[in-house]
């Protein structure tokens, strides 16, 4: 039989251990500790789930393939598949971002089996609650897109995502135009699928933790918020370059994106004077969580800092609803379904036209540099000229697209 005293007794010692609980708990700093159990029974949680270690935020950034192994070819696509978890048990946080210099697209695909071809990849075991198209307006970069393909399809598929990649790939010479590359994306994307999120990507940034959810908010999404380059933070407010989200409807919406940028600069805070200017506003996620990292890369031959980027970016006001999506010309030279994307390549033509005249009409119309015009949007005007100072500081021009 217990008795008062031994009642006592264990009163005491449970006080007892929740005085020491409460003094280790205050030693580094109640809430880092208090986090950091959290995160240890998230952890055995998700592992448990998996069956496997995994990724954890608590113990460093880890292996983007860690634990997808375990998905096999055996399950099927069967109609009555559970939908997935809303949040998926692979997402671990951080992820470990390195180039490695012998890596081949070979082994990118041996370590990617369920993706089909044409980069398209559903979960093999459960109904996918969005779908989302990645486009990313490429030349000449096969050697970062090796590595956003390694690190981005393990990403996608934590994520427990139905997507595929598309790559579109400017043919010919002619000065680059990314706004452009990104119409073109839209619309084959589209023509293909009902996506309900699309994903324009640069090649060269590559995402640091899969929290950085590939899906769409109700507003448009810019999800390179923190870029080493640029520190881990926005390098200004109104920023909405790199890697950014877009339902159809946001899209359609804000008339896409400008065709008329040609070269470096300046499409990007094109694209998000549009959103305000179509009624909408801008999402980030968290600035722990949107981290991108660069591959650093030499300039870029044909694309050139476009001098006119401040006239044009003052008057998108009067141009966003007659120039994008509604005018939006080109040419499909190929569409080829590659084990791990799909390959669009595409003649966009010059500010000329699709079919431009010969050279002799050409040389009349090199561009003279513009001077700085006002900028509509309170902020880009300082940004452009810290990076202007930036670049004749590197005396060269950034290429980060
Ligand atoms: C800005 C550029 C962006 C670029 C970012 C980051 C312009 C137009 C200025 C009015 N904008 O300065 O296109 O993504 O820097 O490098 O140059």
């Amino acid at each position: 039989m217990i008795t008062i005293h031994s009642k006592l007794r264990y009163l005491f010692m449970f006080l007892g251990i929740q005085l020491v609980v409460m003094a280790l708990l205050s030693r580094e700093g109640y809430q880092k500790r208090v986090t950091y159990f959290i995160r240890i029974f998230r952890k055995s949680d998700a592992a448990s789930l998996s069956g496997k270690n995994h990724t954890a935020a608590s113990f460093g950034p880890g292996d983007v393939y860690a634990n997808l192994s375990h998905l096999s070819k055996a399950h099927s696509h069967g109609d009555d598949m559970p939908f997935c978890p809303k949040i998926s048990p692979f997402v671990g946080g951080p992820i470990h971002v390195s180039f490695p210099s012998g890596l081949t697209l070979t082994e990118v695909q041996r370590k990617n089996q369920l993706v089909a071809r044409g980069g398209r990849y559903r979960p093999p075991d459960c109904e996918a609650r969005h779908r989302t198209a990645i486009v990313i307006p490429h030349r000449n970069r096969e050697h970062h897109l090796k590595f956003l393909l390694y690190y981005l399809h393990p990403f996608l598929q934590r994520q427990q995502l139905n997507y595929r990649i598309y790559v579109i790939h400017q043919a010919g010479n002619y000065t680059f135009n990314r706004a452009k590359l990104m119409n073109v994306g839209f619309r084959e994307a589209m023509r293909e699928e009902d996506w309900d999120c699309l994903f324009f990507h640069d090649v060269d940034l590559i995402p640091e933790d899969d929290r950085n959810t590939y899906v769409c908010d109700s507003n448009p999404k810019h999800a390179a918020i923190a870029m080493d380059k640029f520190g881990y933070k926005l390098p200004y407010k109104m920023y909405f370059g790199g890697v950014s989200a877009l339902t159809p409807l946001h899209y359609l919406k804000m008339n896409g994106f400008p065709n008329n940028y040609w070269g470096w600069g300046g499409e990007d805070d094109d694209i998000g004077v549009r959103v305000s200017l179509a009624g909408m506003y801008i999402t980030r996620p968290s600035l722990k969580v949107g981290r991108y990292k660069m591959i650093k890369h030499k300039l870029d031959k044909g694309n050139d800092v476009n001098p006119k980027r401040f006239n044009m970016l003052a008057k998108t006001r009067q141009t966003w609803k007659l120039d994008g999506m509604n005018t939006v010309d080109y040419e499909i030279i190929s569409r080829q379904y590659l084990p791990l994307y799909t390959n669009i390549t595409v003649n966009i033509g010059t500010e000329a036209g699709l079919h431009p005249s010969p050279p002799s009409a050409k040389a009349a119309a090199k561009p003279v540099a513009d001077k700085p015009a006002e900028v509509p949007v309170k902020g880009l005007a300082d940004a452009a000229a810290k990076q202007e100072k930036a670049h004749s500081e590197k005396d060269s021009p950034p290429n980060n697209h």
